[in-house]
């Protein structure tokens, strides 16, 4: 199983897209196991896009995340990063396919409204970042057997 972070960015709780979006989620079979609506600090949006540091849009990227609440959810199933991944579509809403988040509820070239880890490692350094031990939980569902084929021992 596997576990990734997904944060619905200021313009998804603003524009009250939050149930849409974790709906979709739920309605594919993944669990929720953490979840928290927070206010992203300087320093931390800092630290989760270092990486883009050098780039023309960071500035107003670290603006944006900042500037009011997100909710951060740790999400779990088989595949969970990939899966996530291709349901949130290509990066902005003007190029993102019809029937992902961006495509369906975005057009902008700067709000995008989700972020999702994109890699296993990225998916471990951003749970440090944004949850504390305890807070990203382990519990069994009673549909799991519906969802997965546990036949065999494992999910499928
Ligand atoms: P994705 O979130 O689809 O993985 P990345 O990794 O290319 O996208 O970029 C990380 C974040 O940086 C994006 N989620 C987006 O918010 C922002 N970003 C990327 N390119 C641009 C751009 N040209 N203008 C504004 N923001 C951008």
């Amino acid at each position: 199983m596997e576990t990734t972070l997904i944060i619905l960015k200021p313009d998804a709780v603003q524009r009250g897209l939050m149930g849409r979006i974790l709906t979709r989620f739920e309605d594919k079979g993944l669990q929720v196991v953490g979840c928290k609506l927070m206010q992203i600090s300087q320093e931390l949006a800092a630290t989760h896009y270092e990486a883009h540091k050098a780039k023309p849009f960071y500035p107003g990227l670290v603006k944006f995340m900042t500037s009011a609440p997100v909710l951060v959810l740790a999400i779990r199933g088989n595949g969970a990063i990939t899966i996530c991944r291709n349901m949130m579509g290509a990066t902005f809403g003007s190029k993102a396919n019809p029937g992902t988040i961006r495509g369906d509820f975005g057009v902008s070239n700067s709000f995008n409204l989700i972020h999702g880890s994109d890699s296993p490692e990225a998916a471990e350094r951003e749970f440090k970042l944004f949850f504390k031990a305890g807070e990203v939980l382990t519990f069994p569902r009673a549909i799991e057997g519906w969802v997965y084929d546990l036949s065999g021992g494992k999910p499928e």
